[in-house]
């Protein structure tokens, strides 16, 4: 008697604290769309803080996303980490946001966080770089930027620029590894190399899109190696570091110096170190993408199927036309 008691308070006990245990993670999981107060929620997995094109795209999707303009936004930064940003996908889901959006840290590997968000209902708008997946069902659309024409605009300059220089010795920056905006800019360089004969890349690392680590490379190179004609970085940042590694090795660069730079970017850095002359040749990479990502989520409130992929428009400046009224035309 006492034991079927003992069982009895057992069993009550333990569906009380099941029944209280659901209650919590159902709040959590209603957490993002019942407290909305009418507000679209779009949970927002970017790449990190990395560098200013990165701190330039944070910001202009938080200004985009705002309460004023009838949105929650849920932003999450993965620290440059794949595993992250799978969490976060994960945890939008289980917020049941509107709409995720995520800039993918490299392009393979998200067909089952993909598959989650699909079988849950909620548009995934890819923004940035891409992802590669056999299954294009996995995601609403795309925007951002052609890496792979950045990268042949910025080997068309070198191809007219050194027309004359019999064996260019080239030095290759590479972004984080396995990401659309490094595969494409260094496509754009190897197809480069296949068509000039003369040309030479002596030294090839990553930076990972990285001041510091851009630095630390070029200390390196600058170790090795006494002639340079070209260092081609595939962003700013880390064409910063190598400027820190140069100057430090005092070896000239730019404009008037021994050794050329590319960038990629543009960012408003980036650009006054080409008005300066530092950097030879920058092509832009634009990061508005908060007002992009709005206009798409506004077809898809209204009805309207958007274009599956959106690519934007950039252009490239070069040092010795740039003037300061092109860096004070832009806002990044
Ligand atoms: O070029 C770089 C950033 O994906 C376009 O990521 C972006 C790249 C950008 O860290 O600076």
């Amino acid at each position: 008697m006492k034991k079927t008691i003992l069982l009895f308070i057992c069993a009550m006990m333990l569906s009380a604290f099941t029944l209280t245990s659901c209650k919590k993670d159902d709040n959590k999981a209603n957490n993002a769309a019942d407290n909305n107060e009418g507000l679209i929620v779009i949970g927002f997995s970017q790449v990190g803080a990395e560098s200013d094109w990165r701190i330039a795209n944070t910001k202009s999707m938080r200004e985009t996303f705002s309460e004023e303009n009838g949105y929650r936004l849920l932003l999450k930064d993965a620290q440059q980490k794949q595993e992250n940003q799978i969490q976060a996908i994960n945890d939008f889901i289980a917020q049941k946001v509107d709409y995720i959006v995520f800039a993918p840290v490299t392009e393979e590997g998200w067909d089952d966080a993909l598959k989650n968000a699909k079988s849950a209902g909620i548009p995934v708008i890819i923004v940035d770089r891409m992802i590669k997946t056999t299954d294009d069902s996995l995601y609403t659309c795309w925007v951002g930027s052609d890496f792979r024409n950045e990268g042949d605009v910025a080997v068309e300059w070198m191809e007219t620029t050194f027309k004359d220089v019999a064996d260019l010795k080239i030095v290759h920056l590479q972004g984080s590894l396995g990401s659309s905006a490094q595969i494409g800019r260094t496509e754009g360089l190897a197809a480069g190399v296949d068509r000039n004969s003369g040309w030479d890349v002596i030294y090839r690392a990553t930076g990972d899109f990285t001041q510091v680590k851009g630095k630390e490379v070029m200390e390196y190179v600058l170790k090795q190696y006494s002639h340079i004609d070209v260092i081609y970085c595939e962003n700013d940042n880390m064409a910063f570091g190598a400027i820190e590694a140069l100057d430090a090795a005092n070896k000239t660069y730019g404009v008037n110096g021994e050794v050329a730079i590319i960038s990629f970017d543009a960012t408003n850095a980036g650009l006054n170190e080409t008005l300066s002359g530092k950097i030879n040749y920058n092509v832009e990479c634009n990061p508005l993408h908060g007002p992009r990502v709005e206009a798409l989520i506004k077809q898809l409130e209204n009805g309207v199927t958007p274009e599956k992929l959106a690519f934007v428009e950039e252009v490239a400046f070069d040092a010795t036309t740039i003037t300061k009224a092109d860096i004070d035309a832009r806002s990044y």
